[in-house]
């Protein structure tokens, strides 16, 4: 047994980087996905592994959990999804490239149903104001979900 056995001491620089625009997207989502001070779950009804003909998903908009990894939505084409959402925030679910939205109140549950006529991934938001408080703040995406609609 010897200090530093195996010789194998590598140094990683992380010099800041070059931010491209290609980038950007990618860090907007990582920067809200960090400021997950208030925590985002979605949990799934069901098996994840069989997509229902006619899915239905939970997503609980709750208490803070950190690190959670983003949940994927499976559905098939021309299926009608169900979205329960119950949420302890203000602010409008959206589905964007389906352009489904519903406001939401602070404690209540809303159901949002609709057909995916549409193949592809679709990003599930909430958007809220970055100040509660203050109706002329900024309206901030909070990626929820993705919703996956695969032809079948
Ligand atoms: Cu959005």
């Amino acid at each position: 047994m010897s200090e530093g056995a195996g010789g194998m001491i590598t140094t990683q620089s992380r010099g800041g980087g070059a931010w491209s625009s290609r980038v950007v997207w990618a860090g907007a989502t990582l920067v809200s996905l960090t400021f997950l001070y208030f925590g985002l779950r979605a949990s799934i009804g069901g098996h994840e592994s069989r997509v229902a003909s006619e899915p239905t998903y939970e997503l609980i908009i709750a208490a803070p959990t950190a690190g959670e990894a983003l949940r994927i939505l499976p559905a098939k084409q021309d299926a009608t999804v169900t979205l329960r959402i119950r949420s302890g925030r203000a602010g409008e679910i959206h589905v964007h490239g389906y352009d489904q939205s519903a406001i939401l109140e602070a404690g209540t549950d809303i159901v949002l149903t609709f057909v995916a006529k549409a193949s592809g991934i679709f990003p599930i938001h909430l958007h809220e104001h970055s100040d509660p408080a203050d109706p002329n703040s900024p309206i901030l995406h909070r990626q929820l979900a993705v919703l996956e609609v695969k032809a079948e």
